[in-house]
């Protein structure tokens, strides 16, 4: 078992029984002319963090634990997609609609892939997900269980979207979660630290939070 200096407290972790979840860093969200764009937000906010997640990625296959990359993404019939979903407000493309970096939030397009500086290695577990969440409609949770992994480390984007959404889930299903927080980011700096907060308020309620620093000091 190691410590790992965390807010609100320190966090104990058994690295044969965690695995590293990185949260949907797609072209789709990184880059112009995606589903984050389209939005209507500002998408260099999140290139920010991909030093930062690169950095807890090698720490983490370093020290041998399981890895697993998300991403949120459609069948290419969209049947997966609720059309409350599709059809909320008005941005300039649509899930499904043709943009630069192919169909919108769609699997198996360039804009659905993870980006280059962070792609999956062989062996690593990807979870297509059509949700916020990565339990919702996926296998994650018996991939995990097969596994035997109780303890979640959560990196990616966003952080008060689809980042919390899962952490969350993962929290009601017993898993101890610890999220790293240098590396997500949100479109909003102000929703970012209010999900921190409100993550590790009234004695991590729903999980921990810790720097990528903090984490390799206690695993290397
Ligand atoms: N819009 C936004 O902040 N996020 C999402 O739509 N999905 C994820 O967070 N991945």
């Amino acid at each position: 078992m190691i410590a790992v200096a965390a807010k609100p407290f320190a966090f104990r972790l058994e690295p044969r029984s965690t695995a590293l979840v990185v949260i949907d860093m797609q072209r789709d969200f990184i880059e112009p002319g995606g589903f984050g764009e389209t939005l209507g937000n500002d998408v260099r906010r999140l290139q920010a963090v991909i030093p930062a997640v690169k950095k807890l990625l090698e720490i983490c296959r370093k020290s041998g634990l399981t890895v697993v990359h998300t991403r949120e993404s459609h069948r290419p019939d969209l049947s997966d997609c609720p059309p409350s979903k599709r059809l909320r407000a008005n941005p300039k493309l649509r899930i499904g609609d043709a943009g630069p970096m192919g169909r919108i939030l769609v699997r198996g397009e360039p804009g659905s892939e993870i980006v280059p500086a962070l792609a999956p290695l062989p062996g690593e577990v990807v979870i297509d997900k059509p949700g916020k969440g990565a339990f919702y409609a996926t296998d994650l949770a018996e991939i995990l269980r097969l596994k035997g992994v109780r303890q979640l480390l959560f990196a990616g984007v966003t952080t008060e979207v689809c980042v919390q959404t899962t952490m969350r889930e993962a929290n009601d299903r017993g898993y101890e979660c610890l999220l790293i927080e240098d590396a997500t980011e949100s479109y909003f700096a102000e929703f970012k630290q209010a999900a921190l907060e409100m993550i590790r308020a009234q004695g991590a309620i729903v999980g921990w939070t810790a720097t990528v620093a903090q984490l390799a000091e206690a695993l290397v």
